[in-house]
């Protein structure tokens, strides 16, 4: 074939080693071309594989799974990523960033920040058919956070299938100070100044998220379900970007100010 670099994908044989490949990319800090440029049939089920596999491999060096998130449902995040469909992915124990704590600059690659509506569940959620209103009958809490995301291919650039394989570009995320019960508050009025060294930078409501927060939720039940997944009791579940990620470079200082939820500080 002319030019010669489109390779054929051999799932079975692939799966692992690009798994491998990714994590390997996170731990040495190094960004890579998107998998789609070299193999362009990369679909969403043999992606969610890859990103399967990959937890598969943090759990053996002794990860665990704290939850999920959800990525890319908001309008606003579309646009930016050039992508038009949410995802889910994993969180495990090494992303949490407790409060107050500095960003580790030196384990990241071009790390950018973004605020997200928080929910921590209280009962069991399992697709499908989970609607917004059963799925926020399954919530405890109700948190501002912001997540960290670092994605392991060059200039955040990718398509569906790359950005599903990479985990959602998952490095960190910060949890605000207010634990909320859902029923008490307007998800979609709840609104958030993100501001970068004291200037304002974004704005957000929870609305922007899929319509509502819950709506975000039920969404991650339902295509879990599809992959044999429930959300468990206990779990966090990130519902996405509420503004554009801002970029995070060292010794900037991003702040979210929730309007019930309180404020949460990064120090980068
Ligand atoms: O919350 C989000 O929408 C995260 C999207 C992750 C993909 C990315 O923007 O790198
Ligand atoms: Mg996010």
């Amino acid at each position: 074939e002319p030019g010669g670099t489109v390779q054929t994908l051999e799932p079975l044989r692939s799966v692992d080693s690009i798994a491998s490949q990714l994590l390997r990319a996170e731990a040495d800090r190094t960004a890579r071309a998107p998998l789609t440029d070299a193999y362009p049939e990369l679909d969403i089920a043999l992606a969610y594989r890859i990103q399967d596999e990959a937890l598969s491999q943090r759990i053996e060096r002794g990860e665990n799974i704290v939850g999920v998130k959800l990525g890319l449902t908001s309008p606003a995040k579309q646009r930016q990523m050039g992508v038009s469909a949410p995802l889910t992915a994993w969180l495990t124990d090494a992303m949490t960033l407790p409060a107050g704590a500095p960003l580790p600059q030196d384990l990241l690659i071009h790390p950018r920040i973004e605020p997200e509506i928080t929910f921590v569940m209280g009962r069991r959620l399992a697709g499908p058919g989970v609607t917004a209103a059963t799925a926020l009958a399954a919530v405890d809490r109700v948190y501002a956070s912001l997540e960290i995301i670092d994605s392991r291919y060059l200039d955040f650039r990718f398509t569906l299938p790359d950005v599903i394989a990479d985990n959602a570009s998952s490095a960190y995320y910060v949890t605000g100070p207010v634990g909320a019960d859902p029923a008490v508050l307007n998800l979609p009025l709840e609104a958030c100044l993100l501001e970068v060294d004291g200037q304002l930078a974004a704005t957000g409501v929870g609305a922007a998220v899929q319509g509502h927060p819950a709506e975000a939720l039920a969404m991650a039940a339902n295509s879990l379900a599809e992959r044999g997944h429930a959300i468990e009791a206990g779990w966090i579940v990130m519902t996405g970007g509420m503004t554009d990620a801002v970029a995070a470079p060292r010794g900037t200082t991003i702040t979210a100010q929730f309007t019930h939820l309180g404020s949460i500080g990064v120090t980068c």
